[in-house]
């Protein structure tokens, strides 16, 4: 058994990590993404700069799984790039920590205040943004963070220790507004200025307005009135939201990779995450205060991100999906494999360049037609074992971004969208014999998935209809913008990709 890897005992023969001097930047969401992204750009800039503020608190989520991996590590973790023909490996020590609000909630909302942190970045998915169909903030969600938020500004309490420790289903957006309020206290208590940074980093288009706005509701929600004006103030004033647009194929990570990894660096990493080679981080240009060197590393600073954010959703995201729900449908159970299949990779081109393609204003000096077909090499990369599964997972938040506004743009220009039809087809087809198979549909909406599918066969999902089916579930609440859930040209497109699948059934990945 070998020994694992930790910060203190780093392996031979690799370049050693960065250890920043201090936590700079809250992370809320840790996962496999943000460690193979954000985290390896913070690493390079400080390599290049040699600042080393830049330390990362992490704060995971869903279970205290990160946590577990990180600590032991000292934060430490290996990044193995896999490229279809090499790979490499790279040690990361931007993180410092990881910390598990169930059991640490006081120290996230402490280190939120202090005036050493600049940034609170995200990567929380589209569904822990917590909104309802229209949207809105879904107060059901939040409830618990609400009720802490307004006993902790009574309480009055400057950065913590706060009134309640522990709220059961906390959510990041919750915690997020927690933090800028003990933020707001602790700034009025000490008679100084501590602008912030709110970074999200997640698959939406304008998610920094989105995010804004969510924070607002929040505040409005929990601190109606008065009550609530200096941290809307301060809001105003010192806290500033910019969009960005992410972009590396991050699959969650295997034992087999884990086990090739510590075979090559001698020692057991539980933190390693796996990656494409091609990386790319597309930041608005609307700081608070001081931020790593992320420039250095590659990233775009720019004023305009929604040009970069709607291409890559509507391209790439749209795409990826397709290949997904497809791919399951017809037996495949990686990425790689999906779109080699020649009938599955028309209908991904189809989506591409009929659909998408048009809809577009190409970023200043970006060449959409070759950016699509260099997706397409990047999805066949069979090193990452990216699975079709993973991509498949939470349709409901995913579609709106990635296949609603093209589906909106190509209708209003009096074109039937071909491809997203069968995209739409092919989601409805994997809901639809999930249901039928009695298997979970792994999304914050499965169950409502699953009573629609069921209502549809008057309480069976095997008796129900697959282009009914599809009907009801393309008019989602929330799913497509507008009217184009009602609009006939796309109906019968989508009725007729249906009728098409349900003639080869293969067995559902
Ligand atoms: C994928 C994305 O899981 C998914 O839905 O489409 O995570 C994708 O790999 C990244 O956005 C690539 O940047």
């Amino acid at each position: 058994m070998t020994d694992r890897l930790h910060r203190d005992h780093l392996p031979a023969g690799i370049p050693s990590p960065v250890t920043p001097e201090t936590v700079a930047i809250v992370h809320l969401g840790i996962g496999a993404f943000h460690r193979a992204h954000q985290a390896v750009c913070t690493e390079q800039a400080a390599r290049a700069t040699g600042d080393r503020r830049w330390g990362i608190l992490g704060v995971t989520q869903r279970s205290s799984r990160v946590r577990d991996q990180l600590r032991p590590q000292g934060g430490v973790y290996a990044v193995l790039t896999a490229g279809a023909h090499e790979s490499s490996i790279d040690l990361v020590g931007s993180v410092l920590d990881v910390a598990w609000p169930a059991e640490e909630t006081g120290r996230v909302l402490s280190t939120i205040a202090a005036p050493t942190t600049h940034l609170v970045t995200l990567t929380v998915t589209e569904k822990g943004y917590c909104r309802d169909d229209a949207g809105a903030l879904d107060r059901s969600q939040v409830d618990g963070d609400l009720a802490a938020l307004a006993a902790e500004t009574s309480a009055g309490a400057d950065d913590g220790p706060v009134a309640v420790d522990v709220v059961p289903g906390a959510s990041a957006i919750g915690l997020l507004v927690r933090g800028l309020a003990a933020r707001q206290r602790a700034v009025a208590a000490a008679g100084e200025r501590r602008p912030l940074t709110v970074l999200t980093c997640d698959n939406m288009v304008d998610n920094g307005r989105v995010l804004a706005r969510l924070v607002g509701e929040a505040v409005d929600a929990a601190l109606p009135g008065a009550e609530g004006d200096d941290l809307r103030d301060w809001l105003a004033s010192d806290v500033t939201f910019p969009c960005s647009m992410v972009d590396r194929i991050v699959p969650a990570t295997t034992p087999a990779q884990r086990d090739a990894v510590e075979a090559e660096l001698g020692v057991r990493d539980e933190g390693l995450v796996v990656g494409e080679p091609f990386s790319q981080w597309v930041i608005e240009d609307r700081f608070a205060g001081p931020r790593p060197a992320w420039e250095e590393a590659g990233a775009t600073l720019t004023d305009d991100v929604s040009v970069w954010e709607r291409a890559k959703l509507r391209l790439l995201n749209g795409t990826h999906s397709l290949l997904a729900y497809a791919g399951r449908l017809a037996g495949h159970t990686t990425m790689a494999e999906a779109v080699q299949d020649p009938a599955i990779a028309a209908r991904a081109r189809q989506l591409l360049f009929d659909d998408a393609l048009p809809t577009l204003t190409p970023p200043a000096g970006a060449d959409l037609s070759a950016y699509g077909e260099s997706l397409l090499e990047r999805f066949a990369n069979p090193a990452t074992g990216h699975t079709t599964r993973q991509v498949s997972m939470d349709g409901t938040q995913k579609i709106p971004y990635r296949w609603g506004d093209t589906i909106a743009a190509r209708l209003a220009a009096g074109q039937v969208p071909h491809g997203a039809a069968y995209a739409l087809a092919c989601w409805a087809e994997v809901v639809r014999r999930e249901a039928v198979e009695g298997r979970a549909v792994d999304d914050p909406r499965g169950e409502e998935l699953q009573r629609l599918v069921a209502a549809v066969g008057d309480g069976s999902a095997v008796q129900a209809d697959p282009v009914e089916v599809a009907r009801a579930l393309t008019a989602l609440p929330g799913l497509l913008p507008g009217d184009a859930a009602q609009d006939p040209r796309l109906l019968d497109a989508v009725a007729a990709e249906v009728e098409a699948l349900a003639e080869h059934a293969a067995t559902l990945r």
